[in-house]
């Protein structure tokens, strides 16, 4: 088998702690015997930082600067003092910070087609408060792609969407996306709706997440959802649908099941949720108390 084209993907505005102890954890558990390369995606990481992670010396890491997430693009369809209403919570938008909306966005979309990413075929997501926390003893990226996986996840969450604004806006949307382009609702509707068939607001987890860069790149369908989202909706910036919420949409809309991988024996934190390994998520309270489990 050829060896596994793939990156190891980290987005941040500057040199956290946490990121630090990312890197580490990464480098102790897997990457000290796997040695993929290390995408950092940044906005303000400086000489000394760089010089500083380059000897934690977890794979090669390559810096890519992006231009700040608080600062809106000059595209013809964004009205600047709308979009600001929107992150206040008016007009009906939800209420977020701009650097936010466009960071989901990033991950939805800009991050697939991004450059950085043309030598590889698979991205595995870091967050800089995500932490392996045990040895992995064997490569997701080979698992992937000896198994011809698309999504690879460690947990999944569900947010209730009648008491998030814009979360059924989301949904009517992608059925009515489903609909004119006549694509089957079946696993959509497994994955996202209840057993009275209302939508539960399902996502992945996506702090962690394995993805297939060449299959998405090659949708023929992937932009196409994306722009309306994005442009005929708004809804990145309005309702600041999330990038999870965005993969629940189109694993249901475009991926089989078994092209969907649960990487359940994953030692991960994000923040103070463990995916311990064998499946749930535990929450921890401030007492160390697990307070919430998700089961998947
Ligand atoms: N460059 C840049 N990165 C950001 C920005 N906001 C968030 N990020 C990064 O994007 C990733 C996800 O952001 P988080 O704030 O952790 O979002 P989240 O995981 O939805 O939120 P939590 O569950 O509270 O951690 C992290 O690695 C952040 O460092 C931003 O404005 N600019
Ligand atoms: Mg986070």
């Amino acid at each position: 088998m050829d060896p596994v084209k793939a990156a190891i993907v980290y987005l941040v505005k500057n040199c956290t702690s946490d990121l630090i102890e990312s890197l580490k954890a990464l480098h102790r558990y897997f990457n000290a015997q796997y040695d993929y390369p290390i995408l950092i995606f940044h906005e303000e990481l400086t000489d000394d930082d760089k010089k500083h992670i380059d000897s934690l010396k977890s794979g090669s890491i390559t810096y890519i600067q992006l231009t700040p997430f608080d600062q809106l693009p000059n595209l013809p369809h964004l009205d600047p003092q709308l979009i600001q209403k929107w992150c206040e919570g008016k007009e009906g938008g939800r209420k977020a910070r701009l650097g936010y909306k466009q960071m989901c966005r990033f991950y939805a979309y800009e991050l697939l087609v991004h450059p950085a990413l043309d030598s590889f075929d698979y991205y595995w997501r870091f967050d800089d408060d995500s932490f392996l926390y045990a040895p992995i003893d064997y490569d997701p990226f080979a698992y992937m792609q000896q198994n011809q996986l698309i999504y690879g996840y460690r947990s999944v969450e569900f947010e209730n969407p009648r008491e998030i604004v814009g979360m059924q806006e989301l949904w009517s949307a992608t059925k009515t996306f489903a609909k004119a382009h006549k694509l089957s609702r079946r696993y959509l509707k497994k994955l996202c709706t209840n057993w009275k068939g209302r939508y539960k607001g399902f996502n992945y987890y996506n702090n962690f997440e394995i993805n297939n860069i060449t299959f998405w790149r090659s949708h023929p369908l992937y932009k196409v959802f994306f722009d309306y989202l994005d442009q005929d909706q708004m809804g990145f910036y309005k309702y600041r649908w999330g990038d999870s919420n965005f993969r629940a949409m189109i694993t249901g809309l475009f991926l089989r099941p078994e092209q969907v991988h649960h990487f359940k024996e994953i030692a991960y934190r994000h923040n103070d949720h463990y995916s311990i390994p064998g499946g749930d998520r535990i929450v921890y309270s401030l007492e160390g108390n697990p307070f919430e489990t998700t089961s998947f």
